[in-house]
């Protein structure tokens, strides 16, 4: 016995991969339906846009799905395990331009060579319930929900800002403004005022915020990001009145006991009371232009890097209500107006962005809480203060510590009329409505006699049209259709006008998890029963790039949809894991860097298998990845090592033992080592999916089976050991590489699929491993014994040492230097 040595004879993947492919479809293998008497289990993985091909980042998240998926099978469980595409959005409309077609022409045929390509990988999915939701059957039931939405208030319209480009006509998303001109015209973008609709998101605020603490599945810093994004503060909000003149203006602080330390007030350049502050004064002219050239800054900008502070003095002042100081009104450009009332008492002793405006307009700083043995002085400051301390400066509430302070100064403000507690999230609601073609129609009817309509149930769906290419070869979204605007009014049948608006594409996003469970249901959005069978999703898998607005939309649409009764569960994700990037030459892997591999060509070339275990084996999942070509082929010659051990051995593999004889010497020790490998894959999936550490240990079994065997003793190793061995060696790796595991079970002279088999069980006594006496010394002289296992790391030899009786109270208080191991021998302590 022994392997092959002769490196000559390769496994035919090719034949082999496709070989069981064609079984898994025309048996629908990994089609599932409820069923009662079964655990269910639903994995999910992100759905990917359908832009052509799959790349490395998809390949590496579906095959830690699809691993999960098959181990979870494994296991007993009743696996759902489904995939669809994400499938509206703006490169499908470019590429119709370009190309003269229709989207959806090219949206289905890169979805028809991406489902193939994810076939060729061998991926466990239903099929049966693939979703796209550029298809009416997803986006009608999409409408509906719209509808629902709205009839219970959570949907409304409102003015907002967009890039509008007057050549083109049309409106531009943010990534089709390129530097403040068209990507397609470069004529200059401008700001325009538009109605839009939105999700009252917001009215979740509070419920998104406390159901972060249930879900102890996620990753921290995954919940890190949700909450600060909701963003919560409490505080006060308080009027200060414009100096002679019947207006005053509202702020927001979460520092209330700072109020004494304000200086100046700062308004964002929007703010409403802006105009007439400044009409007919000898400012309003300079004062406007400011505004205006701020709010169109902003909207260029890419609010990732936060400007320079600057602002401009209105010649107004405003009454600082605790002490009836006169302070000057500013406006600033780092006020924001969609956050608090739009407007700040500015305390520059006390606030980083405040001190800095304030030593640039030389405006007065004055320190009013004094930290725990510190002095503040206003005029040699050199940042804010933002510790918490004792107040002065601050009429009676001086010599109050500033949590105390905060109660008091709200309690006063209450008292006087001029100011209430306020509790204020960062969140913002939803805007949905897009200017674009390529995405679900809102169904809502303008009748000038009748108002805003919703369009009527039975007349949904509402289609986009089929009516393109136009003559023109543009891809005009629905505004400049005709065809599609004009309608009857739903009330009064009179003439009327269709929403041309679409809806962003996070909301086909946002529950495509939940129509998975009944996707061809025609009754509506939803089967509850089929949906309260299989949710929440058990496990999901994507990116860290989705971590926060794709994960909130969802959560808050599960919530809806639980008040709308269509499901009886609160959050959507149970178990959430964000897997990381693929990089290659340090940087992370994309078109744009030009750094690519596409995954098609290494399927071609090694096989699917191979290209799943290179992914599995080079990271733990929360990791990146760093490609390798010597990973992949590290990963090919070890399954072609397999492949050769079985074939060499076939002979005897084939001739199959039902039970195993008494063993000793490598009989047992390759029979100890096959349960210790179970233990050891079983740990490394069921704690944290790490496939690496479990596809090493698979390895290492095999390096014992191929040593064992191959020096020609073994007699000591019966048949039936080594069967065990390669079937253990075969299921744990079944998940992986589930071709090659398949293929290579049959060749073994197994009658049975590997498939139809459960996850192997440890044999506790036949894992443990033989126990070792292990000295251990302190300075060199000999002070204790240990009974340790062989198999014993070094860390957990040494934590063992430290917490040993004796050697604890040898060493009592002596600072240890050194703690020297010397393998299966001793430890020696220095000190
Ligand atoms: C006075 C003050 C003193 C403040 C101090 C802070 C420190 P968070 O905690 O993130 O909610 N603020 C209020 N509305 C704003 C707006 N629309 N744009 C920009 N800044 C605004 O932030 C709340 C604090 O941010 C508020 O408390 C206010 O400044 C500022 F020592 O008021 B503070
Ligand atoms: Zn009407």
């Amino acid at each position: 016995m022994g392997e092959n040595t002769t490196n000559s004879l390769w496994y035919d993947f090719k034949a082999i991969e496709a070989k069981w492919q064609q079984k898994w479809e025309v048996e629908k293998s990994y089609s599932v339906s409820e069923d009662s008497t079964k655990e269910k289990y639903y994995v999910l993985e992100m759905f990917p846009y359908p832009s052509g091909r799959i790349h490395m980042g998809h390949v590496r998240n579906y095959s830690i799905g699809d691993v999960v998926a098959r181990y979870k099978r494994m296991r007993g469980y009743n696996v759902l395990h489904p995939m669809g595409w994400d499938a509206f959005g703006l490169p499908a409309e470019n590429a119709a331009i370009k190309n003269n077609t229709h989207p959806a022409e090219w949206t289905y045929q890169n979805i028809d060579y991406m489902r193939n390509q994810l076939k060729q990988l061998g991926f466990s999915y239903d099929w049966e319930r693939e979703i796209a939701t550029c298809h009416e059957k997803y986006y009608h039931w999409e409408q509906v929900l719209f509808l629902e939405m709205y009839r219970k208030g959570l949907v409304y319209q409102k003015v907002t800002t967009v890039n509008w480009c007057e050549s083109c006509q049309t409106v531009l998303a943010n990534e089709q403004v390129v530097e403040g001109v068209c990507w397609r015209c470069d004529q200059a973008v401008l700001p325009r005022e538009m109605k839009g609709w939105f999700f009252k998101i917001t009215d979740f605020a509070e419920e998104l915020l406390a159901d972060l603490d249930s879900l102890t599945g996620w990753p921290e810093k995954v919940l890190t990001m949700q909450r600060n994004w909701i963003g919560k503060s409490t505080g006060l909000n308080c009027e200060f009145k414009v100096d002679g003149a019947d207006a005053s203006i509202a702020i927001f602080t979460t520092r209330p006991d700072t109020i004494f330390g304000v200086t100046f007030l700062s308004l964002a350049p929007e703010h409403p009371l802006l105009h007439s502050l400044i009409a007919g004064t000898d400012r309003e002219k300079e004062v406007t232009e400011f505004a205006n050239r701020i709010i169109t800054e902003k909207q260029r900008s890419s609010h990732e890097e936060e400007p320079v502070k600057e602002g401009i003095f209105t010649g107004r002042y405003c009454i600082n209500p605790f002490n009836g100081e006169k302070i000057p009104i500013y406006v600033a450009n780092f006020v924001l107006m969609e956050y608090g009332t739009g407007a700040v008492m500015a305390v520059p002793a006390h606030d980083q962005r405040d001190f800095e405006f304030a030593r640039k307009y030389n405006l007065e700083v004055r320190p009013v809480v004094i930290p725990e043995n510190r002095d503040l002085d206003g005029e040699t400051m050199e940042e804010a203060s933002i510790l918490p301390g004792v107040l002065r400066n601050s009429g009676h509430f001086d010599s109050m510590e500033s949590i105390e302070a905060q109660k008091a100064i709200i309690d006063y403000a209450r008292e006087n009329a001029f100011g209430s507690a306020q509790t204020t999230y960062r969140l913002r609601d939803w805007g949905i409505s897009r200017q674009r073609f390529w995405g679900a129609p809102i169904p809502m009817v303008y009748c000038d006699k009748c108002g805003i309509q919703p369009v009527p149930q039975e007349d949904l769906p509402v289609k986009l049209p089929q009516d393109t290419p136009t003559s023109d070869g543009s891809c005009k979204p629905l505004h400049q259709r005709n065809s599609f605007i004009e309608t009857s009014c739903p009330n009064c049948s009179g003439p009327a006008r269709r929403e041309t608006d679409t809806m962003d594409t996070f909301v086909e996003s946002s529950w495509y998890f939940a129509r998975y469970t009944c996707p061809s249901y025609t009754d509506g959005p939803l089967n509850k029963a089929k949906a309260s069978y299989w949710l929440g999703v058990d496990q999901y898998i994507g990116g860290v790039e989705h971590a926060i607005l794709h994960l909130l939309y969802s959560r808050f649409f599960t919530k809806v949809l639980r008040d709308l009764g269509y499901l009886d569960i609160a959050e959507p994700f149970t178990n959430l894991l964000t897997q990381g990037m693929v990089i290659k030459d340090g940087a992370k892997m994309s078109k744009s860097k030009g750094n690519v591999v596409d995954p098609h060509d290494l399927v071609i070339e090694y096989g699917a298998d191979t290209v799943r275990l290179f992914s599995l084996f080079a990271a733990p999942p929360e990791r990146d990845l760093e490609w390798s070509s010597q990973g992949v082929e590290g990963a090919s010659r070890f399954l072609n090592r397999v492949f050769r051990f079985i074939d060499a051995n076939k002979a005897s593999l084939h001739d199959r033992k039902s039970t195993l004889p008494k063993l000793s010497g490598k009989g047992q020790e390759l029979h100890r080592k096959c349960h210790q490998t179970i233990r050891k894959v079983t740990h490394d999936i069921e704690t944290n999916f790490h496939f690496n550490t479990a596809i090493s240990a698979v390895m290492e079994l095999f390096n014992a089976l191929s040593s064992l065997t191959a020096e020609g003793g073994d007699a000591d190793v019966p048949d039936a050991v080594i069967q065990e061995a390669v079937d253990t060696l075969l299921l744990l790796l079944s998940p992986m590489v589930p071709h090659f595991t398949a293929e290579m079970w049959q060749i073994c002279g197994n009658s049975d699929d590997i498939e139809s088999r459960t996850w192997p069980e440890f044999d506790k006594e036949a894992a443990k491993e033989d126990m070792l006496t292990i000295v251990l010394q302190v300075n060199g002289k000999v002070r204790s014994r240990l009974e340790v296992p062989a198999d014993i790391d070094d860390q957990s030899l040494k934590e063992m040492t430290m917490e040993d009786e004796k050697i604890r109270r040898f060493l009592g208080e002596k600072p240890v230097k050194k703690i020297i191991v010397v393998k299966k021998k001793l430890v020696n302590i220095v000190i």
